[in-house]
């Protein structure tokens, strides 16, 4: 008979964990790094007594369950999908905490794990404290909330159900496809319960990541479509980071002559210098990507999602004979825009697409418009990193003095905000990993939880977290953390007095930023004096040495000092948020009041209608 091993499900779930491995281009890895939590009842006595006794697999306390998950994101995007954390939390608000963290990696496609308690299996001491009742049926928790944020749900109600649940989680988990976050709900009283597991079920399971080749024929029509392309263009979207496709990016662009726009995740797909890099793409795009985007013959697009900052609601692309290839592993992304579906990996799709179309390259006319945009930008990003305006600074030049101290593996995390469309524009990436921006969710507070991660993830490189005031307000425990970890993290606050992005938007449509700046509440409105924060006494207050930075020559100085110091720093600058970067070429579909008593939301409505004309329609 088989050996078997008589564990809690709380322990035998550690165990399998620990087993993970996974492999590719013949290089193993153990998957998981170990687990975050935040103990409560619904986890202490479980999954908590667990991790106790696995101290090879190591644990960590953070200062939030939201933010967990996102330094657990933050360590899956940085480690190209390849590894990744299990975070635990009690029942009730712990559990809950965690569901806009599991909303961010799994629209990321980001793999986590979430170990959520939950209420008794056994149900009789129902209703236990953080417990939600539903009247109309007592298989219902908070943790059902997860159900749409997940890309694998299950509930574990019995021990033995592991020996089903946890295989299927690691399948998805480690799904270059379907991978995001994965939550099993554990009962708390189950976590506790032991029960007889076969020993092989612990055995060390290497699970290999596929390069999957596209269909033959497929492939062969997209290098036909290539090769009958005039006005080529390809957008390069995290997919090709995560597929470490760069090398073969670079090279398939320099052989076809062919544009590379990049998408917020796909920055750093190619060095910005690479001759043929127009830049960012879409709503915080290029003059070149944008330009060369409308009037683009065909759409080469390369592990994107074609969200609507890439497609700039759907106008980005005017050409009426546009049409779209789409190489993605996601059968569910690669039939975007009606493209041609060649569902592949990035790496080997452009390696074969390259022998494929040899011979082929892009006319010189094509050629000039290429180098002509690109030098223009060139000259753009130089006059918005010197405005010499202020102090206060402006955004931009901060961008250019943090990318001018950044040596080239250094990494710029950011989320929210108006630095996301700043930095994809004016960020010059030299290494591939060198820009992590999440702007799939673009969620407030995930800089310096994500930071964490990024650091975690790649000790060897500094990490410079640049924050608004607001996404600073939202979440900065995590500088706590960061000191318990030595997890040293170059944190960069532009303090524009509230929500710069926001009130720019609102403005734009006719609102005049109500509600966006932090200001004492006067005559019935937030209408008074700037409320001030003093944001370095708080990152102090945490450990983290602090400072103020006014001017180009102060900022400069602290960002060398901050770069060589050896615990997490954090500088505070205040910029005018009334100098700002504009847009090129571009339009993002915010729906503008339809009927108004004010004035100038009549006018933005009017533009609105406008621009809505041209989105369009793929068939
Ligand atoms: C959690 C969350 N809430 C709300 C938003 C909507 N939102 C996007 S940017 C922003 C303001 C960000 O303010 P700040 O961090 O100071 O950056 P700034 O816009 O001033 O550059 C808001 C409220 C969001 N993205 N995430
Ligand atoms: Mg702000």
């Amino acid at each position: 008979m088989a050996s078997r091993c008589r564990l809690t499900a709380a322990q035998a779930t550690i165990l399998f964990l620990k087993n993970q491995f996974v492999e590719r281009d013949g290089k193993e890895l153990p998957f998981f790094a170990g687990c975050f939590g935040i103990f409560g009842h619904g986890n202490v006595a479980g999954i908590g007594q667990a991790l106790q006794q696995n101290p090879d697999f190591p644990y960590f306390l953070p200062r939030n369950e939201q933010a967990m998950v996102h330094t657990a994101t933050g360590f899956a995007k940085m480690s190209n999908r390849l590894r990744a954390f299990a975070c635990t939390s009690s029942i009730g608000p712990g559990a809950t905490n965690m569901i806009t963290g599991a909303a961010t990696a799994t629209i990321n496609r980001l793999p986590v794990l979430l170990l959520p308690g939950d209420f008794f299996a056994r149900r009789h001491v129902a209703p236990v404290l953080q417990q939600l009742e539903v009247a109309q049926s007592q298989d219902v928790s908070v943790n059902d909330c997860f159900k749409p944020v997940s890309r694998y749900w299950d509930r574990i109600s019995r021990p033995e159900q592991l020996l089903t649940a946890l295989p299927a989680a690691m399948r998805v988990l480690t799904s270059p496809a379907e991978t995001g976050a994965v939550t099993l709900s554990f009962p708390q009283d189950v976590q506790s319960e032991a029960a007889e597991f076969p020993s092989d079920f612990f055995a060390h399971r290497t699970w290999s990541i596929p390069r999957p080749r596209g269909d033959a024929d497929t492939f062969n029509r997209a290098a036909a479509l290539i090769r009958s392309a005039s006005q080529p263009l390809i957008i390069a979207g995290g997919g090709v980071i995560y597929s470490e496709a760069s090398a073969a990016l670079a090279q398939f662009a320099a052989q076809t002559g062919i544009p590379v726009a990049e998408t917020q995740a796909g920055k750093g797909s190619l060095p910005f210098d690479h001759p043929q890099n127009l830049g960012a793409m879409g709503v915080t795009g290029t003059p070149g990507a944008n330009v060369m985007a409308r009037e683009a013959d065909l759409i080469i697009g390369i592990g994107t999602r074609y969200s609507d900052f890439t497609t700039a609601s759907k106008t980005a692309f005017q050409n009426p004979a546009v049409q779209f290839i789409n190489i993605n592993v996601a059968e569910f992304d690669a039939a975007k825009q009606m493209g041609l579906q060649l569902v592949a990996d990035a790496k080997v799709a452009l390696e074969e697409l390259a022998r494929a179309v040899s011979g082929y390259r892009v006319s010189s006319d094509h050629e000039d418009c290429i180098a002509h945009f690109r030098s223009q930008w060139e000259k753009e990003v130089e006059r918005l990193f010197h405005l010499q305006h202020g102090p206060p600074v402006s955004q931009s030049e901060v961008i250019g003095l943090v990318n001018s101290v950044c040596e080239p593996r250094d990494v710029v995390v950011c989320a929210a905000g108006s630095l996301p469309g700043d930095l994809h524009k004016l960020w010059r990436a030299r290494d591939p990993k060198s820009y992590h921006m999440e702007y799939g969710y673009s969620c407030m507070g995930y800089e310096i939880a994500g930071g964490l991660g990024v650091k975690m993830a790649a000790p060897d490189r500094e990490v410079f977290v640049m924050v608004g005031d607001g996404s600073y307000l939202m979440m900065a425990q995590e500088i706590h953390t960061s000191l318990q970890e030595h997890c040293k993290l170059n944190v960069i606050v532009l303090d524009n007095h509230g929500f710069g992005s926001i009130g720019g938007l609102s403005q734009a449509c006719g609102s005049s930023g109500f509600g966006t700046h932090y200001r004492y509440r006067e005559g019935g409105q937030l209408a008074g004096d700037v409320v001030p924060v003093d944001f370095a006494a708080n990152a102090s207050s945490m450990g983290a040495s602090a400072v103020r930075a006014r001017t180009v020559d102060e900022i400069r100085h602290a960002l060398i000092l901050s770069r060589a110091a050896k615990q997490t720093t954090v500088t505070l600058i205040e910029v005018d948020e009334s100098v700002r970067v504009p847009g090129y070429e571009s339009w993002w579909d915010v729906p503008v009041a339809e009927v108004s008593e004010i004035k100038a939301v009549r006018e933005a409505r009017r533009d609105y209608e406008r621009n809505i004309k041209r989105e369009r329609h793929f068939a």
